[in-house]
């Protein structure tokens, strides 16, 4: 057998994307992702999937050079390598990340968020090659099926008028009736049983309304609301007071680990973060004060399956809890999730994915919920097949774009239809 690289394929597309809202702007029509494979020399092809704007694009070319004659079996080279790559200045210094949510940009986190979908890639093609799932090199799982939360956001019925975009059948939701109707549609497609409400849209207490309505709609339900930073200290405690009756966790209310802590130190109500811990870094710091309850990891930017299975065990050490936060992603990432998911003891809450938001794939068959869960595949790798037809068309549509949706600009595709509208950088209530 033999497992070395001797060709990686890098291949920017645009995938279509809703208007849903968030504290920052609204999601642009297309958004960007990268579906990276890697070839052994038995022929064999291991796919991976992770942010698509140029800055990864550019540290993902050179790596993809220097990968060339790896092992797809030496996953801890992978970040050796990646330490060689170098990350322009301009790229990092005052940057936010994006969409601005894990605050200032480092050149660890760019790197960290390429090598993730090559270590995916590895591991898949490792898998195939071994005739294993993925679960299995992580461990084996621990679970046969994977519980994901329905994914609620504000959201108008179309993009503003003159953008080019792809119809969805969601319809508007901007009021509690709407999050509502669009809770009971997720459940009626996908089962979900559990939900999360993009917050930080609208005042506090019309996200307060949103909850109450779901509350009444779904009693028991694990209900969850997360703004995205938007409120300050006293706004955060207020909202944990009014629905501290209903919600599983409050996610990122409010900016960095000092006021989370202010925030815990002052509610019963759990915090959730996937802002404030985002590196192993930051750890430390907001769990010896206490500042979070659940950590929502996220593989592509945490650096992988295997970090996310470290950063488990660190949360489990300190009494913390562990879930998985999601941006747009395709079907490869999906699988991913589902895999190292798997893998993970004490998984106490449905995992976040954005993937019924995503109509456009890049696979022959699109993963399935049933009863809200994904069903640990056991075949070779991640389970999942490229569908090069669509791959090669929604590579096409990034090609032809003129370059203003090549980053994600969440606050960009708002200013088309409030012109004046900036991202707030200080809490907004
Ligand atoms: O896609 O609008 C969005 C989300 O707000 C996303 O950018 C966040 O990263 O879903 C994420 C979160 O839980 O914070
Ligand atoms: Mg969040």
């Amino acid at each position: 057998m033999n497992l070395s690289v001797t060709e990686v394929r890098l291949t920017p597309i645009l995938v279509a994307d809703p208007p849903l809202l968030n504290t920052q702007g609204v999601h642009q029509p297309y958004t960007p992702r990268l579906i990276v494979e890697v070839v052994t020399a038995d022929g064999v092809t291991g796919v991976g999937e992770t942010y698509g704007d140029t800055k990864y694009l550019e540290l993902a070319r050179p790596f993809a050079q220097k990968l060339v004659g790896h092992q797809v079996s030496d996953l801890n080279g992978l970040f050796v390598l990646a330490d060689e790559v170098v990350v322009d200045s301009s790229r990092v210094a005052g940057q936010v990340d994006v969409g601005g949510l894990r605050g200032v940009q480092t050149a660890d986190k760019l790197r960290l968020s390429v090598v993730s979908a090559f270590e995916v890639a590895c591991l898949d093609a490792l898998g195939k090659a071994l005739g294993l799932p993925v679960h299995a090199l992580l461990g084996g799982k621990l679970r046969d099926a994977v519980e994901y939360s329905a994914y609620l956001f504000y959201k108008w019925a179309d993009h503003p008028e003159g953008v080019t975009a792809e119809k969805d059948d969601w319809g508007a939701a901007v009021d509690p009736a709407g999050i509502v109707e669009q809770a009971r549609t997720f459940t009626e497609r996908y089962g979900f049983t559990s939900f999360k409400l993009k917050g930080g849209v609208f005042p506090p207490d019309e996200e307060i309304a949103a909850v109450r309505a779901l509350a009444e709609a779904f009693p028991g339900h694990p209900l969850r609301l997360d703004p995205n930073g938007a409120w300050s200290v006293e706004t955060s405690l207020k909202v944990a007071k009014e629905l501290g009756d209903v919600l599983e966790y409050l996610e990122d209310p409010t900016l960095g680990t000092p006021a989370m802590a202010e925030v815990a130190a002052r509610t019963e109500v759990p915090l959730a973060t996937n802002m404030c811990v985002t590196t192993f870094a930051e750890i430390k710091e907001a769990f010896t004060r206490d500042a979070v309850q659940v950590v929502l990891s996220d593989h592509h930017y945490w650096g992988g399956l295997r970090n996310t299975q470290q950063l488990a065990a660190i949360c489990r050490t300190f009494g913390v809890g562990v879930s998985m936060h999601s941006n747009t992603h395709l079907g490869i990432s999906l699988a991913a999730m589902t895999h190292v998911a798997a893998t993970v003891p004490d998984l106490h809450h449905a995992c976040d994915s954005h993937y019924p938001w995503q109509s456009e794939d890049v696979l022959t068959e699109r993963l399935t919920f049933e009863g809200g869960k994904v069903i640990v595949s056991d075949a070779p790798g991640l389970g999942v097949e490229l569908d090069r037809d669509r791959l090669r068309f929604l590579h096409r549509r990034w090609l032809d774009d003129d370059g203003s949706l090549r980053e994600r600009d969440d606050a960009a595709a708002m200013r088309i239809a409030e012109p004046g509208w900036v991202t707030p950088t200080v809490p907004r209530w």
